[in-house]
């Protein structure tokens, strides 16, 4: 009965989005503006190539989209790629298949429902408002949305800390009958907007774009600015996007730099090469400086040795600014070989640039010749979710202008083993020498064990009790997974440091009940964010399952 609910409200308010969702196709129309006084400076860095405009159908975009479909990162295009070119299995995996309805959860929780309606929701992203802390924001993808799409990406707001969160309202897109996913959300570091960054994906799977939408950071729904199209597809396909501000913008005295933003994504060019992008916008979103687009780590490549894939950017309290990525490296992108091809080793790589992007630096190893890229599916033989996203790595810059990046990795060859994924964590030296962050500390084993450790998050925090920042690495593990059946429950758990990352408590077990493992996907991350006073997480929840074919997600939160 609960859908009827929903769906009997969206009738009764059904006129009036009609007629406001008309205001805004006439008041916002989505452009990809570039800024009105570009700055000199577009010879300093790598020219985008020029980009066309889609044509979504016929043969050769048929072999395009083809070539691309095992190496996207967003499981959202996936399934809309694979639907355009009439695929329905997937290495023995059904695609498309719907979720079931929501079975009422058996046990009580002191985990909060985020959403634990009808449909999957998952794939969260949380920022909690830096200026008002009983704000917090959680975005997700969303099958049961207002928009009546197959997935939206939806706003839950909480207006008591993250002590309760309700189904606020969905972010447009780029057509009303696109599909959204890879949902970011950050607020900017005086609290003044709320930034929503997604992909907005064709509904025939043909092309997609990295989109922004900006919102009051009082009002989380009321939009200021967007949906503009930052990354455009085109004749080419989007992917992968995130979006970072200067986190402790007022850390090193000077709070200048509020109206900064940045987002990346990675691009596969319809002539079937690929590389990654970024863009920057210096008024809180409303104008973006690199019309379609920068290029960051080199020229497009083959989209197999030195294959660049899952690009994150972060700012720091001054001009700060770090890209790191997925870097496939000389022995090329084992992911999508399937078992028992071995898996290969990868790179973590970054781009810095001191002045807020105006220069960038040549690309930085930060984690060299890790062992070993992750299967697509988890193991043991695939038997679970998509996996291999956790390669991207997720990065920070705390007040002190230190970078720490978190990812996971296979620590052996084999693909079909349950020994699936362990959490590596890595900083860059401490000091006066970030930038340019060239130098890094050898990586660390942040999550450990011989079941599965991935999709790790990090988070730094500031403290009035000391210096150095405190950093949360969060990640699911299946540590509590039987014998029999080893990789079949996870849960979330983290680990804290209170000097920088130089030692770890023991790891903390968040989620209350644990969750079954799915067939197909939980999301290819989860998000934390902190105040000075609490660390927020929220997660892809599967607590109530009992099948793991039955594929409908909630959303969960909690806080310390
Ligand atoms: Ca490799
Ligand atoms: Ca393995
Ligand atoms: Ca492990
Ligand atoms: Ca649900």
């Amino acid at each position: 009965m609960r859908i009827t609910h929903r769906v009997s409200v969206l009738v009764a308010i059904l006129p009036f989005v009609l007629a406001l969702a008309a205001s805004v196709f006439v008041a916002r129309a989505p452009t990809a503006r570039a800024a009105a006084n570009p700055r000199a400076r577009m010879h300093e860095l790598q020219a985008p190539r020029a980009r066309v405009a889609s044509s979504s159908t016929g043969a050769s975009r048929g072999k395009f989209l083809r070539r691309i479909l095992p190496k996207l990162g967003s499981q959202v295009a996936f399934r809309k790629v694979a639907r355009n070119l009439g695929v329905t299995q997937w290495r023995g995996k059904e695609l498309d298949r719907k979720s079931t309805s929501s079975t009422a959860p058996a046990l009580m929780s002191l985990d909060q429902p985020v959403d634990s309606f009808d449909g999957s929701q998952n794939q969260p992203s949380i920022a909690a408002d830096p200026t008002d802390e009983s704000t917090v924001v959680v975005f997700a993808q969303n099958e049961a949305n207002f928009s009546g799409i197959d997935v939206a990406c939806s706003i839950y707001l909480s207006f008591d800390s993250g002590v309760t969160y309700s189904y606020a309202d969905d972010v447009p897109l780029i057509n009303p009958t696109d599909t959204c996913a890879e949902p970011v959300v950050r607020f900017s570091p005086d609290g003044d907007v709320v930034y929503y960054n997604y992909l907005s994906i064709r509904d025939d799977g043909s092309s997609s774009d990295i989109v922004v939408t900006v919102a009051d950071g009082d009002d989380p729904t009321s939009i200021l600015t967007g949906p503009t199209i930052v990354l455009p597809g085109g004749a080419d396909f989007v992917d992968k996007n995130w979006l970072a501000v200067h986190t402790f913008d007022d850390a090193d005295g000077v709070s200048d730099g509020g109206g900064f933003v940045y987002v990346t994504g990675t691009v596969f060019f319809a002539d079937l090469t690929c590389g990654l992008l970024l863009n920057r916008s210096a008024d809180y979103g409303a104008t973006w400086d690199f019309g379609s687009g920068v290029s960051v780590g080199g020229p497009p490549n083959d989209c197999n040795t030195f294959f660049l894939h899952g690009a994150r950017v972060a700012g720091g309290p001054g001009e700060q600014v770090l890209v790191c990525y997925f870097n496939s490296e000389a022995d090329g992108y084992s992911t999508e070989l399937p078992p028992p091809a071995p898996s290969n080793r990868f790179d973590i790589t970054c781009v810095s640039s001191a002045d807020r992007w105006a220069t960038n630096s040549a690309p930085i190893t930060a984690a060299n010749n890790v062992g070993f890229e992750l299967n697509l599916f988890l193991g043991p033989n695939e038997n679970y979710h998509r996996w291999f996203a956790g390669m991207f790595p997720s990065v920070v810059i705390d007040h002190r202008g230190n970078a720490h990046v978190a990812f996971a990795m296979d620590p052996n060859t084999s693909k079909v083993d349950v020994e699936s994924g362990n959490v590596q964590y890595a900083r860059s030296t401490l000091g006066a020498l970030n930038p340019p962050y060239t130098t890094w500390l050898a990586r660390v084993t942040i999550g450990s064990g011989t079941r599965a450790q991935g999709f790790p998050n990090v988070v730094a925090q500031r403290s009035n009790l000391t210096t150095n920042a405190y950093i949360y690495v969060a990640y699911y593990d299946h540590y509590r997974s039987t014998g029999a059946a080893p990789n079949l429950l996870y849960d979330v758990r983290y680990r804290k440091s209170v000097n920088g990352g130089g030692i770890f408590t023991p790891p903390v077990t968040v989620t209350d009940v644990v969750s079954l493992s799915d067939n197909e996907f939980i999301g290819d991350y989860f998000d934390t964010s902190t105040t000075m006073r609490r660390f927020h997480l929220a997660w892809t929840d599967r607590g109530d399952k009992t099948d793991i074919f039955d594929f409908e997600d909630d959303v969960f939160a909690d806080r310390y």
